[in-house]
């Protein structure tokens, strides 16, 4: 209603891939929208996600009009956020002949998603990045995700603890990736960017020809590192099977995926990446993938307080699939030169 749409003349259909927000679609013959309701017990300033992407859409507008930017739809008093008793909510239009998927099924998607992803950044290179608010603090902070992981050995569920010994001490003994990413923070090379921090397949729209046409799902957008999106896209592109899957014998590391990664994402972003930063983009999947598996595990000792689990062990699970597939990369790493 807050509208001027009448809930009874549309169908509600969810949309429950996420792990953080709830989706719906909402259509009818002549409409179709995308209706979210943010987490606020996550992102504690949903008003802070509205102002950095209506500065988007101005910048994008004015200075790239052809660039497909999908920005939310105003209420009928001219807000983009909707604030009710059961939360906050917004609003935007559904991309006609537009198409999710969930996975990479051929290189040339995932090729497609890295460009899109490096296109967001390259176009937004000039844009005032100290102007963006930071939506998640310490979002991708790889030391203190290491000291909440340290936290939740200290103060968690002890027999998960006991459970976790191996994964804990594959995690211990890669601390190697967390001194990397200290010696990176003060390093001149690399350079704070518009940032996705959220590059799974499934934020990107694709048209009817499997072409990218834009991304979405745009709240953890800040200033960041290249290797969080590059990292988030070997993460979740290189192997045929999810964070999810619970036969670690499928997790693989794909080689066409990789190359279809680096080649998408440098058609847009070779000219904007330092050298420094270069040498380090598969340094980026250890990176991502590293942090991930100390998410998974942290939360599980945690009893699950963040991600949630929809049966006893998932975030174990999770965390012990994100470990496998962190050895199958480090395998290949040395083979090569990007
Ligand atoms: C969360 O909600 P979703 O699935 O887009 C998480 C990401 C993780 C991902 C793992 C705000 O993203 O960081 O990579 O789960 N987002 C937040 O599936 O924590
Ligand atoms: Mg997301």
């Amino acid at each position: 209603s807050e509208y001027g749409l009448d809930k009874n003349s549309f169908e509600v259909i969810s949309i429950s891939d996420g792990l953080i927000n709830q989706t719906w679609r909402i259509k009818n013959s002549e409409e179709d929208f995308i209706l979210q309701k943010i987490n606020h017990s996550i992102f504690k300033d949903p008003g802070a996600i509205a102002s950095n992407l209506r500065m988007f859409d101005d910048y994008l507008s004015l200075n790239y009009p052809d660039y497909l930017f999908v920005a939310p739809l105003k209420t009928l008093s001219k807000e983009e956020l909707v604030c009710v008793p059961e939360g906050y909510f917004r609003l935007f239009p559904f991309v006609k002949t537009s198409h999710t998927i969930n996975a990479a099924r051929v290189p040339g998607e995932a090729f497609e998603a890295a460009k899109q992803f490096g296109k967001f950044t390259r176009l937004l290179a000039h844009f005032p990045i100290e102007k963006l608010a930071i939506t998640l603090p310490d979002f991708h902070n790889l030391s203190l995700r290491y000291e909440q992981f340290q936290q939740a050995m200290r103060n968690g569920d002890k027999k998960r603890i006991v459970q976790s010994a191996e994964l804990i001490q594959f995690i211990e003994e890669n601390i190697h990736i967390v001194e990397t990413y200290r010696s990176i923070l003060n390093n001149p090379e690399f350079k704070l960017r518009v940032t996705h921090h959220d590059t799974k397949i499934s934020n990107v729209l694709f048209n009817e020809q499997d072409k990218g046409l834009c991304i979405i799902d745009l709240d953890t957008v800040m200033p960041g590192h290249f290797i969080s999106d590059v990292g988030d896209m070997l993460r979740t592109y290189l192997s045929p099977v999810s964070e999810e899957e619970k036969d670690f014998s499928k997790i693989e590391v794909r080689d066409e995926y990789l190359v279809a990664i680096r080649d998408g994402y440098m058609s847009e972003m070779e000219n904007e990446l330092t050298a420094g930063e270069k040498k380090h983009f598969i340094y980026g999947g250890k990176f991502m993938i590293y942090m991930q598996a100390i998410r998974f595990l942290a939360d599980y000792i945690n009893n699950d307080i963040y991600y949630g689990a929809k049966y006893e062990d998932q975030n174990f699970v999770r965390a012990g699939n994100q470990v496998v597939l962190l050895q199958q990369l480090m395998q290949k790493e040395n083979l090569f030169s990007i």
